[in-house]
């Protein structure tokens, strides 16, 4: 894995109380990685991923959101993506690819973390829910892709744990795509302070500073 890149703007705010509400960090292959603060549903990139559940029929939290931005037609378009079980559209850890409709965002793509129960069992699949997220779009030749903290609101993920299997997961990802992967951008679009600041200080861990 060659997560070791830039933090490529570690300037110090004129206000040192203010805190950067985004800040990039380089990846392998040339890819940038974007830390931000923010909505996910405003997200101008090929695709933003949804931290959805099972059934893939919309929810609370960032699902919610997602879904009221993108109007009727995404509940109808994951309606008609097919059953592996009953009820069950969108297995713990794997990821399925419906258009944005009305978001900014040309794709959605749905992927479903664990409930946090410990990190033996859980970092497994909530890597694999961001594995197989970026392998999709990848598949599909995205150059941008925005996550949420998946698994990091009702499904009750240490925010600590939450972003290092989340970095080191598309750390991986793209280290294995390798130069020719189309995804250039993986932007994380944290919406409460406290997991913005988590990620952004699990990032600096692992950068080096050139
Ligand atoms: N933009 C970015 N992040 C957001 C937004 C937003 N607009 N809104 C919330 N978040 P959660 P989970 C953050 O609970 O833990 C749903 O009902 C939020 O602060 O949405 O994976 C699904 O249908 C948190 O950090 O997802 C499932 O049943 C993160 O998004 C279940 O919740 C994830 O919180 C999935 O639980």
């Amino acid at each position: 894995a060659c997560f070791a890149g830039s933090a490529a703007n570690k300037s110090i705010p004129p206000d040192k109380k203010m805190v950067p509400s985004e800040r990039v960090f380089s990846l392998c292959h040339g890819a940038r990685l974007v830390i931000k603060q923010g909505d996910i549903t405003t997200e101008d990139v090929d695709a933003i991923v949804n931290a959805a559940n099972e059934r893939m029929l919309g929810g609370g939290g960032v699902d919610g959101a997602i879904h009221r931005a993108a109007g009727g037609e995404l509940v109808r378009a994951c309606a008609a993506v097919p059953e592996v079980a009953s009820g069950v559209r969108c297995p713990t850890g794997e990821a399925r690819i419906t258009p944005g409709f009305k978001l900014k965002a040309r794709h959605v793509i749905h992927t479903v973390g664990p409930i946090y129960e410990n990190p033996k069992y859980s970092a497994p699949l909530l890597a694999s829910a961001y594995r197989n997220s970026l392998k999709l779009a990848l598949e599909h030749g995205l150059k941008s892709v925005s996550f949420p903290g998946i698994s990091t609101g009702v499904f009750g993920y240490p925010f600590d744990e939450a972003a290092e299997v989340a970095l080191t997961a598309v750390d991986k990802a793209l280290d294995a795509a390798g130069e020719g992967g189309s995804v250039k951008e993986v932007r994380f679009v944290l919406f409460n302070e406290p997991l913005y600041k988590t990620f952004v200080e699990t990032a600096e861990e692992r950068s080096v500073e050139t």
